[in-house]
């Protein structure tokens, strides 16, 4: 999968995708992020990409016409078209199934990272905008670790990025207990100061361990 950011801070990727399974999947080639920002489409000596709201009001809002020359831009850098995320505030609530249909439906995603109070409406309402999430229900400073949230998401389902083991933990866990293994999780040691693990666990009794982990479900 390829993913384009457009963001008015790059630096900001920096350690979430330079490590771990998402480092791996980069040099694997299973995953590519290219990084764009937004302050090089920025109007006027200064580059301005946000200006103050028409009828007044708190916060500033990004302009149309920086932000949507960076989006064609984008639009340009490939064969195709990309699925074009805007991250803010207000947008849709990112739940699990929508995490693993994005993984599914979409070869290429551009993800614009909100700032400030939003975006001018009319680059949502002239159609450079695909779909509008939002990571949870609170507000940030901007789209970047949103954007990062779901790029980690959607790393994981796509095909080879998790190990072995990992992949096939995922496909019992979806699939026959129904997105819950809310069981209590033990490894050694067997006693960590006076805490001992269930022996049930060590019994080696598959049956009981079973009955145990029903019980102990969330
Ligand atoms: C758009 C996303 C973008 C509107 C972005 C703020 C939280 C999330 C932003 C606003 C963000 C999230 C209306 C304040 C930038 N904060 N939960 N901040 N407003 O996904």
């Amino acid at each position: 999968m390829r993913i384009d950011i457009l963001t008015l801070f790059p630096g900001m990727f920096d350690g979430p995708l330079t490590e771990s399974i998402l480092q791996r999947a980069r040099e694997q080639n299973l995953l590519s992020v290219h990084f764009h920002d937004l302050r090089n489409f920025g109007l006027g000596k200064y580059r301005q990409v946000d200006d103050t709201p028409y009828g007044g009001g708190a916060g500033m809002l990004m302009r149309a016409d920086a932000v949507v020359p960076a989006i064609e831009h984008v639009m340009t850098l490939a064969e195709g078209q990309p699925h074009r995320i805007y991250l803010s505030a207000r947008g849709e609530r990112l739940v699990q199934p929508k995490v693993e249909q994005l993984a599914q439906d979409h070869e290429w995603l551009l993800l614009l990272c909100g700032h400030y109070e939003g975006i001018d409406q009319r680059i949502i309402d002239g159609g450079w905008i695909d779909e509008e999430i939002r990571i949870g229900d609170y507000v940030l400073t901007g789209g970047e670790l949103p954007a990062m949230v779901l790029i980690d998401a959607i790393a994981r389902h796509i095909p080879g990025v998790l190990g072995k083991e990992e992949s096939a933990h995922e496909e019992s866990f979806s699939a026959a207990l129904d997105r819950k293994q809310e069981y209590p999780h033990y490894t050694r040691p067997e006693e960590f100061r006076g805490h001992r693990v269930p022996d049930v666990l060590l019994s080696g009794h598959h049956a009981e361990i079973e009955k145990w982990r029903k019980k102990n479900t969330r």
